[in-house]
């Protein structure tokens, strides 16, 4: 290669490299976790819309800090592995924050990575409390916590349905496991111990065995700790089974596929999850832009991944900062006026108010308790 090809080269090379540079430097990136795809790729979709009308809202107005807002997308399927795979790629992109991710066993250990990484991370969806109990200043969740979710499941079993013999399933996992432990305490407070308490695995399709074991105990209500394509499946299985025990879970299991796959399995069971978001005066806005946007109604987090992008971006402009320590302590700081209404942050990065409210599968839709 002559002289002359080998500075042609090189001067290509600078420019290539230059536009690069000036092009990071004209954008700011969020990263967005969750089970993007796989089985519970329907909450994926939800925290993706969110975000994306969050961000086509900021850019439409000159995006932040004069910065055009990137999003960059991290498919976790709900494996603790790969979402600290996902987590090490966005520290190593340089996001400005996380939303996400959705599951407490991948919020959780992706958190310790972005702590490192000092970049502020928003769940919309997990609710174990271990994410905030670990003094860790970069995370928040625009969402309770399943302390408060499993009391009121277990209040609700006995206090309403009045139900003493009841037993306990969850799918082994941070918050399926967590939110079942939170649901016995609460009933042992009531002196009602588990007829049985077990743990099923996430994945597996044939509950049959341990149903039937379940069975012998003949309970009148089983308490499901997990997410709803385990719930989908055994709310059929059980009453393949012959069982009569009202199915009761938490928000995991509040999706409109649990409903039109299950069919009437899943008729008269219980799930508690937050109350109405459509009866929001503030989310109204949203919502219908979701429907113009996406053709679909709001999912459960959609709006509380809007809700947790927007607190991101105002904090980011406030601060005129990416600095994660600014950004969290302004987050902490602020009231926010949101979709979902006013919300401020505790210490420790959970919501001061978050109630959980009962809702039953009735004529194949969730309506709520009163
Ligand atoms: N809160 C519903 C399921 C997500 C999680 O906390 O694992």
């Amino acid at each position: 290669m002559g002289r002359r090809w080998v500075w042609f080269w090189t001067a290509g090379a600078i420019v290539v490299l230059a536009i690069a540079q000036a092009y990071a430097a004209s954008t700011i990136t969020l990263g967005v976790a969750g089970p993007l795809t796989g089985d519970q790729g329907a909450i994926g979709e939800q925290l993706k819309n969110g975000t994306i009308i969050a961000v086509e809202e900021w850019n439409a107005k000159s995006g932040v800090l004069g910065k055009r807002i990137e999003i960059v997308w991290g498919d976790d399927q709900h494996d603790p592995k790969q979402a600290v795979s996902v987590a090490h790629k966005f520290v190593n992109a340089g996001v400005a924050g996380v939303i996400g991710h959705f599951n407490s066993s991948c919020s959780i250990p992706a958190s310790t990575i972005y702590h490192d990484g000092k970049i502020v991370q928003i769940s919309p969806g997990s609710t174990n409390p271990q994410l905030t109990e670990r003094g860790l200043w970069n995370v928040f969740r625009t969402i309770g916590r399943d302390d408060q979710q499993g009391t009121i499941a277990a209040e609700f079993i006995v206090k309403k349905l009045k139900k003493t013999r009841i037993a306990v399933l969850h799918d082994k996992t941070t918050y399926g496991q967590g939110l079942a432990d939170e649901t016995v305490k609460t009933l042992e407070k009531a002196k009602i111990k588990p007829v049985y308490y077990g743990g099923i695995t996430q994945g597996e399709k044939d509950f049959r065995p341990v149903l039937t074991a379940v069975k012998q105990k003949n309970p009148e209500a089983l308490f499901y700790g997990g997410i709803y394509p385990e719930a989908i499946l055994l709310t059929k299985q059980m009453r393949e089974l012959g069982m009569k025990a009202i199915f009761v879970s938490g928000d995991g299991v509040w999706q409109q596929e649990y409903i039109d796959i299950a069919g009437n399995a899943a008729e008269g069971s219980f799930v508690t999850f937050t109350p109405d978001q459509t009866k929001i005066k503030e989310a109204q806005g949203f919502i219908k832009k979701h429907r113009e946007r996406f053709g679909s109604d709001v999912g459960a987090y959609t709006t509380y991944s809007y809700v947790a992008a927007n607190i991101l971006l105002e904090a980011i402009a406030a601060t005129k900062s990416e600095d994660g320590p600014k950004i969290a302590d302004h987050i902490r700081k602020a009231k926010w006026n949101t979709a979902l209404g006013s919300i401020q942050f505790d210490k420790k990065g959970d919501v001061l108010v978050s109630p959980f409210v009962v809702w039953e599968v009735k004529g194949g839709k969730f309506v709520e308790v009163k």
